[in-house]
């Protein structure tokens, strides 16, 4: 059966999407904030297991730096935001950051 325009402009427009853009976002080392509290950021804000978030600690504790999700713009930031936030409630010098994956 023959297509109407309004599905071929579908097709046109399904053509054009691209996938959105992902960015990492991580935390960063500091000399002050306690391990425990790194961890249940990992797990709290990015979902992951007691397991995974130890090893991401232990990570970004030795390496200076490490990737806790990748997510879309607006979603990486809101992460970011709510790390920042919760660090500062507890008064741990704790850094978070994004940049395009
Ligand atoms: N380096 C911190 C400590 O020894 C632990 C830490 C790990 C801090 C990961 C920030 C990020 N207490």
């Amino acid at each position: 059966m023959a297509s109407t325009k309004h599905q071929d402009s579908n097709l046109a427009e399904l053509a054009k999407t691209k996938p959105p853009a992902l960015y990492n976002v991580m935390l960063l080392n500091d000399d002050y904030t306690p391990m425990e509290f790194v961890v249940e950021v990992i797990q709290r804000f990015f979902g992951k297991s007691r397991e995974q978030a130890t090893q991401i600690m232990l990570k970004v504790h030795t390496e200076g730096m490490g990737v806790c999700g990748v997510y879309p713009h607006g979603i990486a930031e809101t992460k970011t935001n709510q790390v920042l936030t919760h660090a500062r409630e507890h008064q741990h010098p704790l850094q978070c950051t994004m940049e395009e994956a």
